[in-house]
């Protein structure tokens, strides 16, 4: 079985990290098959969303530490060769995505693998699931972009906290703390993601790729240079067909069919 699986259906790519053994824990390979996954999604035009789940009981425990040899007289290992060539650009491919991405922890979180969750674009987690930054566990500086979106999604007290503490976050307090968007219950966690999945896909694609680009802008902006921003991706928001159509269905008092242009 392939560690990564994707398959597509209703304009939504499902990839699924699939290792469950090893707690889907990423290693080499998985990342190979998720830039794959990406490009197609980024490629396809009849992708119109991503799902990204975990198969079994985890989402992802994070970088796979059996592959690191830590014995006394092994050679040092640069972390930062696996960050450059891995994780930043997983996570660079998933926000820039001009396409949703929705994130489907069905399990435990941890590390790289919970701040691969916080990078897709609206996160729904199982009840039973939880999310740890265990890098201090480890000695390590949380990464994949951790340490940029927990001080905005949860404010720098509560981020300094899971941060230097490590200790597991339950997907309810998670919710509370805006860190992420739903709880579902557990055995209802993957339809309701491909639900909504299938419900941003049949949206306004092109409106949401540019809804992206706007938001994940904000937080280097100032106020103005945020408002000619919008004014910039509007433009090319109005001249979409998609606008036509949402405009027309409304005079029509329909629901619109978008086309993803
Ligand atoms: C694992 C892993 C794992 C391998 C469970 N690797 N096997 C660092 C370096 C470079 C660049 C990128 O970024 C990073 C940041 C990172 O992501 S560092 C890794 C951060 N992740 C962790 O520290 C999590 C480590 N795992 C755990 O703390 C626990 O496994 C959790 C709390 C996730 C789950 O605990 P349990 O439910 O008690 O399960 P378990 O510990 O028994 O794990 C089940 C199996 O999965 C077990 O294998 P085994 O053969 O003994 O059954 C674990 O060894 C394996 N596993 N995480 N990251």
């Amino acid at each position: 079985m392939s560690p990564v699986l994707a398959s597509f259906d209703s304009g939504v790519l499902q990839v699924t990290l699939n290792r469950p053994e090893k707690l889907n824990a990423l290693n080499p390979e998985m990342h190979k098959l998720l830039r794959q996954a990406l490009e197609r999604a980024a490629d396809e035009r009849e992708v119109r969303a991503l799902l990204l789940t975990g198969a079994g009981r985890a989402f992802c425990a994070g970088q796979d530490l059996s592959e690191r040899d830590v014995s006394p007289g092994a050679a040092p290992i640069d972390l930062s060769v696996s960050l450059g060539s891995y994780y930043n650009p997983l996570v660079r491919r998933m926000r820039e995505l001009p396409k949703p991405v929705v994130g489907a922890v069905n399990g435990v979180a941890a590390g790289a693998g919970a701040n691969v969750a916080l990078a897709c674009d609206i996160v729904l987690a199982a009840r039973s699931s939880f999310f740890i930054q265990s890098f201090s566990r480890l000695g390590l500086v949380p990464d994949a972009g951790g340490t940029w979106i927990l001080p905005r999604l949860v404010g720098k007290a509560r981020a300094m906290g899971l941060a230097l503490l490590g200790e597991k976050l339950s997907a309810e307090q998670a919710a509370e703390w805006g860190l992420i968007w739903k709880v579902v219950e557990d055995d209802g966690l993957l339809s309701e993601a491909i639900q909504l999945a299938r419900q941003l896909a049949e949206g306004p694609t092109k409106g949401y790729g540019l809804t992206k680009r706007a938001m994940h802008a904000s937080s280097g902006n100032s106020l103005d240079a945020q408002l000619e921003l919008e004014r910039d991706l509007q433009r090319e928001a109005g001249f979409s067909e998609d606008y036509r159509e949402g405009v027309s269905a409304f005079k029509e008092k329909r629901a619109p069919r978008f086309k993803g242009k």
